[in-house]
């Protein structure tokens, strides 16, 4: 096992994977921008080092200050938490030639899943149901229409290297199409510097539905249920909730059951999330992320795994520490976001917390690096905490959501607090029917 792991990340995440690795026994190596000098994940590992400069490209995201910090505190091991670097293959293996341990999977998985194209590809191929497309990238306008014909309208235009929505148009005939096709390509130049597309099916009210998977070194491989995070707002998640409301027992357990076989086909390692979206009882693969995920706690309230512990046994070469079999699905869980914004412009609000009460009680968790005194600064992302509730039943753990959020203070900065504690108490929240644009569609312009 290893001895010290380097975590190169921030904020709640950083403390999440310190508390995995105390206890297990691990020192920890904090990295900082200047920043972030007083921030908890500072505070609380054995070790820091200052990496760079605010800017996350100059520090959170500077491979060799990195690389460097883990050889002279003589790290083991490299966590790179959620964002940032967790899914650049470069720096996996740059990690891995300086003799160090990347707690992730190999480089060629990661690249293999980056490419949405080798993807789907991939994904098809080891028996997971894909949105009908073309059936790779498409070049010229002319394949666009032709793709059109057998795909059908309405289609979806798709960055290869896509990601977060950015690049997506959709087009309903073949007139639209032309403007969709040459705009998505500008786009994803613009955003990924790389202007391959492809075509798909546009599915009109899905709901996001996607599939935590875990693969060790000695060919096991397990699901763990499913997290519904359709609600969301240009495409940031902002409740996530483990069962989907949506889904029946029999589909979770057939999903899970063919997306644990295409971790064991690849010889995946480590955590790994099979996106879906989910309409008229129907599970289309979308991409597929190698990281840990943001909303992993909801998971870990209804399984009682604790994922990054597993993260760090498989990076370590042991085995997963639980079959398939024995993984029991208890109660329902839900997570709330809150972020440093307005609940109504969601515009940034950093600054100063002047009072921090978080909830507690019967199956309450917060996830949070905040602190009565601390200052958000403006130059990451405005996540402040992870409200997370189980209950018996979903009854359960909305009522006790409602009674969290009520408990909950932040005094200082604007956060989403007072959006969760509408968004608990709608009709279409609590009856579960909500799909990826009832959020925006309905909630918010209501
Ligand atoms: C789609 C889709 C409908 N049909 N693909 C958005 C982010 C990117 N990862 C994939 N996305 C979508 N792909 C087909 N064929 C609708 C979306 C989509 C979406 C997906 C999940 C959660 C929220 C969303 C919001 C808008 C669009």
């Amino acid at each position: 096992m290893f001895q010290k792991i380097l975590i190169a990340n921030r904020g709640e995440i950083a403390l999440r994977i310190q508390r995995a690795c105390r206890e297990m026994g691990i020192h920890t190596v904090a990295v900082h921008s200047t920043a972030d000098s007083d921030a908890m994940h500072v505070r609380l590992a054995d070790e820091s080092v200052c990496i760079g400069p605010p800017s996350s490209k100059e520090s959170y995201l500077n491979m060799p200050s990195l690389i460097s910090a883990a050889s002279v505190t003589n790290a083991d091991a490299i966590h790179p938490g959620v964002g940032f670097l967790s899914e650049n293959a470069q720096f996996a293996e740059m990690v891995e030639a300086h003799g160090i341990a990347f707690i992730g999977p190999s480089p060629e998985h990661i690249r293999l899943m980056g490419d949405k194209i080798s993807a789907k590809n991939e994904a098809k191929r080891l028996g997971l149901p894909v949105t009908p497309g073309s059936a790779g990238a498409i070049d010229t306008p002319e394949d666009a229409v032709k793709a059109a014909r057998t795909v059908g309208y309405p289609v979806l235009i798709k960055a290869t290297n896509g990601g977060g929505g950015k690049g997506m148009k959709v087009a309903q005939n073949d007139e639209e199409l032309a403007t969709a096709y040459r705009m998505a390509r500008i786009e994803a130049k613009a955003n990924f510097g790389n202007d391959a597309v492809y075509m798909e099916r546009y599915l009109q009210q899905p709901r996001h539905i996607e599939i935590q998977v875990f693969g060790d070194a000695h060919g096991n491989a397990i699901h763990l249920g499913e997290r519904d995070c359709s609600i969301q707002r240009r495409h940031q998640k902002l409740i996530e909730e483990s069962p989907s409301p949506g889904l029946r027992p029999e589909e979770r357990a057939r999903i899970g059951a063919l997306a644990a076989n295409v971790v064991r086909e690849m010889g995946y390692l480590g955590a790994g999330t099979m996106e879906f979206l989910y309409e008229n009882g129907e599970f289309f693969f979308m991409e597929m992320n190698t990281r840990i995920q943001v909303e992993h706690p909801v998971t870990e309230m209804i399984t009682g795994v604790d994922l990054i512990r597993e993260q760090i046994r498989v990076a370590a070469g042991m085995t997963l520490s639980v079959r398939q079999e024995d993984i029991r699905f208890t109660g329902h869980a839900i997570e709330c976001r809150i972020n440093a914004e307005n609940p109504e412009s969601f515009m940034p609000s950093p600054g100063l917390i002047e009072a921090w009460h978080p909830p507690g009680g019967p199956g309450v968790r917060v996830d949070s690096a905040i602190y009565a005194g601390y200052r958000v600064p403006p130059h990451y992302d405005s996540m402040v905490a992870k409200l997370i509730v189980h209950g018996p039943t979903r009854q359960d753990a909305i009522m006790r959501m409602r009674r969290a959020l009520d408990e909950f203070v932040i005094v200082g900065i604007e956060t989403s607090l007072p959006l969760h504690r509408r968004l608990l108490r709608d009709p279409t929240f609590i009856d579960g029917t909500y799909n990826i644009h009832w959020l925006e569609k309905e909630f918010l312009s209501a």
